[in-house]
């Protein structure tokens, strides 16, 4: 028994959720409950919504309770028994597979870090406002993610050769200026292939929730959370990049002085790896603490590339004129964050911290970022202004 869902069904009574359907001896659950009660909302329509920022070093592994959520359109309703995923374009044999197909493939399981490109995005915003969802430091939490390695229906569909780059679509619906859209998504084959690179069912050992994507995502750990493909229902193998609205034009890296009037997506790439960053989630942002020594605690992400890996993580007390080395909390494995803590001593009055990690290469965190009109990978060092008494 390789799949923990049939379990989970039994011992959670739901059952319920398949005759519902009217589909009795239907074996899928149906979604986890939505809990979002424990989240910051930044925009309430859609939901996009960070937890607070001390309860995000509490733990390695980020409840879902406290996980944040990103979305760009509706939230579908999706039936689990009339659910089907289509893998087609250039493959030997098209799939369409029920989730009883997909759960007939061997399970894998993998434990990685998910962050929005946008995370941090208020700081940008403070040196040149910018546009966009106002993240705080939020926008990240580590998973247990569970499901079907992308690259075994990519052996069962078989590639045809030419075959670079594969799409992934979403069943919400986006509003864009002029037109609705789809949601989509995509990697380039080799990241496709590769063992980390999941469609994930489960999170946290539970079924997806709805607003996580229920019943299919991608999960693409090291690269910005936009290419884990939430309601996720086509894949689509192809020799070029989607042409989707979130590949082709949004979440690409755009230069400091391009605007979005003047800005030609097309000479752009799309964004794939994270970067190395780092924040400080404790104490927060004007908190008053005990003069003397204090205790620092945080998150460090290593960049996106396999093998990437946080080395050191520093923490400056005088908003980096001195810095004292922090240590590694708990666990990590591949494609997570590290937590950390230091000490540090504060004088009364107010002061600046700041983080800024390393990575296993030895390049470090600069101290400002590369402002872009769209807010995105914003990995200067962070900084929280505390008062000492
Ligand atoms: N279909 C769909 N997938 C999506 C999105 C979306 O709006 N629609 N948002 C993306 C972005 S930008 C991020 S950061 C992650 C967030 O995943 P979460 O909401 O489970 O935290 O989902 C990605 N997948
Ligand atoms: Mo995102």
């Amino acid at each position: 028994m390789r799949w923990t869902r049939r379990h989970f069904m039994g011992a959670a009574g739901l059952a319920g959720a398949a005759l519902a359907t009217g589909q009795t001896g239907c074996s899928v659950a149906g979604p986890a409950p939505d809990e979002t009660h424990e989240l910051i909302a930044r925009q309430d329509s859609p939901l996009n919504a960070e937890p607070r920022l001390e309860r995000l070093a509490d733990s390695w592994i980020t409840p879902t309770r406290s996980f944040y959520i990103r979305s760009h359109g509706t939230r579908p309703a999706v039936d689990p028994a009339g659910f089907r995923l289509s893998v087609d374009g250039m493959v030997d044999r098209p799939l369409t597979l029920s989730l009883e197909d997909l759960e007939s493939f061997s399970g894998a399981s993998v434990t990685a870090t998910l962050q929005c490109a946008g995370n941090r995005r208020l700081e940008h915003s403070k040196v040149k406002p910018v546009g966009g969802v106002q993240w705080d430091a939020g926008a990240i939490g580590t998973a247990e993610w569970r499901g079907v390695r992308l690259a075994d229906l990519l052996h069962k569909a078989g590639l045809m050769s030419g075959a670079k780059h594969l799409w992934f679509e979403g069943l919400d619906s986006v509003a864009l200026k002029d037109r609705p859209t789809s949601f989509g998504g995509g990697v380039p084959l080799e990241k496709a292939m590769r063992p980390e690179t999941l469609v994930a069912l489960e999170m946290n050992g539970r079924p997806l929730s709805r607003e996580h994507g229920f019943p299919a995502r991608t999960l693409v750990p090291g690269f910005i959370g936009a290419r884990s493909v939430k309601w996720l229902h086509r894949i689509v193998v192809s020799d070029r990049p989607s042409e989707n609205n979130f590949v082709a034009k949004d979440y690409k890296m755009f230069p400091p002085d391009a605007t979005p009037e003047t800005v030609k997506p097309e000479a752009f790439g799309p964004i794939y790896d994270m970067v190395l960053g780092s924040a400080i989630c404790s104490p927060g942002s004007g908190d008053n603490v005990k003069a003397g020594k204090i205790t620092v605690r945080g998150y460090a992400v290593p960049p996106g590339d396999p093998g990437g890996r946080v080395a050191r993580v520093e923490v400056s007390p005088d908003g980096g004129k001195s810095w004292v080395e922090g240590r590694f909390r708990g666990t990590k494995s591949d494609f997570t964050w590290q937590l950390w803590e230091a000490e540090v001593t504060v004088p009364i009055g107010e002061s600046t911290l700041a983080v800024r990690a390393t990575d296993g290469t030895g390049r470090t965190q600069p101290e400002n970022a590369a402002w872009n009109f769209k807010g995105y990978l914003n990995d200067s060092w962070h900084r929280v202004k505390i008062r000492a008494s």
